[in-house]
């Protein structure tokens, strides 16, 4: 374990992980800098607290000295890691580390790791479910909106820590290492950050970075980047899929969901794909990789199925909000990459309203033209995309440009007949318009429940 004892540290970002990972620092006796590009007046809520902490803080720019003269950077997963100061410290041989891998420098007990380009949050939600209602003791985070680092305290020898992780805590990972580590699925996103796809599947596949012959993982037979990386593994590789038989894992087999520990072994039954509440058959792929992943840590078949059997959508991943006059309003402000948004489509039969738009990552929405013309009605644009979006699907289905969500949903409510959908499911990151995924994702429904005569507030 490194001693952090009066060591220099800088925190990059003063977001979520920034600030639990410079408390953290700061009470293991560190002397704690953060930096963040926001002006001190938008940290004026962050501020105080900090400087009563003894923490220093720099805001309003990343300063190439401040960088210069630490021990350790730590940084927060948003900031790209081009950073100019960044560069330029890692350049001098000052280590520079993220906040997941601070956090599994001082972690105690078992990590089951989860990441994939969608599903991880139903997926590590439910897997968390799982361990739980098996008695086992269990702490759930990490992308899913609580920093690893904040779980720490709480880690004992028994322990699993059940964490969504994404390519950005990934990036910057070296003794990271979960005894069960999940690709759910490979697709293009964040390229805007990575560069190219290769760069982006090679960051997801760092989860398995540190693994051996004694830890497994599991990956999704159905997705061909990750099956890819099966040769690249040291540790035991198990399968999951919708499709067919694999030799160990988990498997969709006569609309009944079975399990097979190893090669040789029997199948054993989990449960009929009727008992998955969770729309869409991209869930199915989810619920697999949560069966394996929690077979692996122990918990008999039964626990699993009976957690399943329960689970309902987590909020923001295709939320069923409200039916008003017979049209049904679903909230996937989670999809925001084109392969989420595909998925989202995929599942309704057709009808759909789509909202569409947000900030763009550097995405080819062409891929949807196919989707898009059998199922999707019209397509409403909000957002700093919006442009980019209606060059790229003019003459593929019809088109309103919206620019706000409030102007979204009223278009979209206002066309949608009885029977029909609407789907706000963007494609996008949200930060051109809101703080983030949950706040786009709380307006939408706040918007929906407003056209049904209440507020939120008072209807939930
Ligand atoms: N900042 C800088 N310099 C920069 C860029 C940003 O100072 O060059 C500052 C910003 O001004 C801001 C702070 O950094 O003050 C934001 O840091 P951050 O973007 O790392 O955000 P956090 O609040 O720390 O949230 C992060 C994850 N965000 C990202 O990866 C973008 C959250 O995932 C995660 O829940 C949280 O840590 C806890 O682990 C969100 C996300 O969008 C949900 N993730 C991406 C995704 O799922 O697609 C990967």
């Amino acid at each position: 374990m490194m001693d952090l004892k009066n060591k220099k540290v800088l925190v990059v970002g003063l977001g979520k992980s920034g600030l639990a990972a410079a408390l953290f620092l700061r009470h293991s006796g560190a002397q704690v800098t953060v930096s963040d590009v926001r002006s001190a007046e938008a940290l004026a809520r962050e501020i105080p607290a900090l400087l009563e902490e003894g923490i220093m803080v720099e805001a309003g720019g990343h300063g190439l000295l401040t960088f210069r003269r630490q021990d350790l950077i730590v940084v927060s997963p948003g900031v790209p890691l081009e950073t100019p100061a960044l560069a330029q410290a890692k350049s001098f041989g000052i280590p520079v580390i993220g906040e997941l891998e601070l956090a599994a420098r001082f972690m105690k007990g078992r990590v089951l790791a989860i990441t994939g380009s969608n599903g991880k949050t139903t997926t590590t939600t439910l897997t968390g479910g799982i361990l739980k209602a098996n008695g086992m003791p269990t702490l759930v985070g990490g992308n899913i909106g609580v920093p690893v680092v904040s779980l720490i305290e709480a880690t004992t020898p028994d322990s699993w820590a059940v964490l969504e992780v994404s390519s950005f805590q990934l990036e910057t990972t070296k003794e990271f290492h979960p005894q069960i580590a999940v690709i759910l699925n490979i697709t293009p996103d964040h390229l805007d950050r990575h560069g190219t796809f290769e760069n982006y599947a090679l960051a997801k596949e760092r989860i398995f970075a540190v693994q051996d012959a004694h830890d497994a993982l599991v990956l999704n037979a159905d997705n061909p980047r990750t099956a890819e990386a099966a040769p690249r593994a040291r540790s035991r590789v198990y399968w999951f899929s919708t499709r067919h038989e694999v030799p160990r894992g988990a498997w969709v087999q006569d609309g009944r969901l079975v399990y097979k520990p190893h090669e040789g072994a029997a199948v054993e039954d989990v449960m009929a794909l009727e008992g998955i509440h969770l729309k869409g058959a991209h869930n199915v792929e989810n619920v697999l990789a949560a069966v394996c992943a929690a077979r692996l840590a122990g918990v008999p078949a039964d626990v699993a199925r009976k957690t399943i059997e329960s689970f309902q959508a987590v909020e923001h991943r295709l939320e069923f909000v409200a039916a008003i006059n017979g049209v049904a309003f679903y909230n996937d402000s989670k999809a925001t990459n084109v392969d989420a948004t595909a998925k989202a489509i995929e599942a309704f039969p057709g009808g759909i309203h789509l909202i569409l738009g947000g900030k763009d990552k550097g995405s080819d929405y062409t891929t949807l033209n196919e989707l898009l013309r059998a199922r999707v009605r019209a397509v409403y644009t909000v957002g700093a995309a919006a442009a980019k979006i209606e060059t790229q699907l003019r003459g593929v289905v019809p088109l309103q440009s919206c620019k706000t969500m409030e102007a979204a949903v009223s278009s979209a409510a206002q066309a949608a007949n009885p029977g029909e959908v609407v789907l706000l499911a963007p494609a996008c990151s949200s930060f051109d318009q809101f703080e983030n995924y949950e706040h786009r994702g709380r307006v939408f429904k706040q918007l929906v429940n407003e056209r049904r005569g209440g507020s939120v507030w008072q209807n939930a």
